[in-house]
């Protein structure tokens, strides 16, 4: 499902706004070749007459925290990217529902593995739809396994990560799947190809620790707390066998771009009836309604862009 990025009208990059044609890198950047950089995927949602971004400041955190930890010194203060973004959004009158994409990443400068060169960064701004089928998505276990915790950073967002989970998709699709789900280094579920996983067992939400081989989804922590303050669920964070997927009643991911998309496939083997679960459709209706600040209760978690 996912399709060329609608073209916006500007893209802001190390400071300055530019044209989006003329936001361009040069070839030898570190990032491209070795794949040092960071990103993070934010939606905005047009509601109201204008833009409501969700969860910015946990978003533009968690890109600090992944430069951070690959070493990559950040030219702005979280409330400057906080800036930034709010003024790209604003600058591309908008009105529609977008995406919004954050990157940071090596410049050109020297071609050596342990060069520091200089970091650039860009927020990027685009009308978007659904990523995954909202009906509800067919998928195949990966032969692409999650790398352990001490080979590549998990808690970061990496771009060099990516690749990982393009081999996964690429897989998934030429066997005809929708979407990969990777197994962990000890063949225990971990997540998607660009999302986190739930599933529901005997009416309890069930997902993957974050001390696994996981991103720490923002959407994971936003359905955490909505299945338990607004539904009164149990939710447990432990790890998941491959066949408890296979035999759950109700899978889901999570993620800014996924939301909530239901999985009602797995291996060829249908997950509960086969249609969108019914703990799965209620999440999917209030996550929309919390987005779009329908939610008194959730309003902090949306940055109104006027
Ligand atoms: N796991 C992985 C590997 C991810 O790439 C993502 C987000 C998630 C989980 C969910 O995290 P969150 O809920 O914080 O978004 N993926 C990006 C997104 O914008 C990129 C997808 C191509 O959804």
């Amino acid at each position: 499902m996912s399709k060329g990025v609608v073209q916006a009208s500007y893209i802001w990059l190390n400071g300055k706004f530019v044209k989006w044609e003329d936001a361009r890198v040069h070839v030898l950047a570190q990032g491209i070749h070795y794949g040092i950089g960071v990103f993070e995927g934010i939606r905005g949602y047009y509601d109201d007459g204008y833009v409501k971004i969700f969860r910015l400041e946990d978003h533009m955190k968690r890109f600090l925290k992944s430069a951070k930890i690959i070493h990559l010194e950040m030219p702005y203060t979280l409330d400057a990217l906080i800036n930034a973004v709010i003024e790209v959004v604003k600058a591309n009158n908008f009105k529609t529902d977008i995406y919004i994409r954050p990157v940071a990443f090596r410049g050109p400068g020297s071609i050596g593995v342990r060069a520091k060169n200089p970091v650039e960064v860009a927020v990027i701004a685009f009308e978007f739809g659904k990523y995954l089928k909202p009906t509800g998505v067919k998928c195949k276990i990966s032969s692409w396994r999650k790398p352990p915790a001490d080979s590549l950073p998990v808690y970061a967002k990496i771009a060099a990560m990516y690749l990982l989970y393009h081999l996964a998709a690429v897989e998934a699709n030429n066997c005809g799947f929708d979407e990969a789900i990777l197994l962990d280094g000890e063949g225990y579920v971990a997540e998607g190809s660009g999302e986190n996983i739930f599933i529901v067992k005997d009416g309890v939400l069930i997902t993957p620790p974050t001390y696994g081989a996981i991103l720490e989804g923002i959407t994971r922590d936003t359905i955490m707390k909505v299945a338990t303050e607004i539904l009164g669920m149990k939710v447990v964070e432990r790890r998941i066998k491959r066949e408890e997927l296979y035999t759950a009643d109700e899978a889901f991911f999570t993620g800014t771009a996924a939301e909530i998309t239901p999985i009602v496939e797995v291996d060829n083997r249908i997950i509960g009836d086969g249609q969108i679960g019914k703990v799965t459709s209620q999440l999917m209706e209030l996550y929309q309604k919390i987005v779009r600040g329908k939610i008194d209760k959730y309003g902090r978690w949306i940055t109104e862009v006027k």
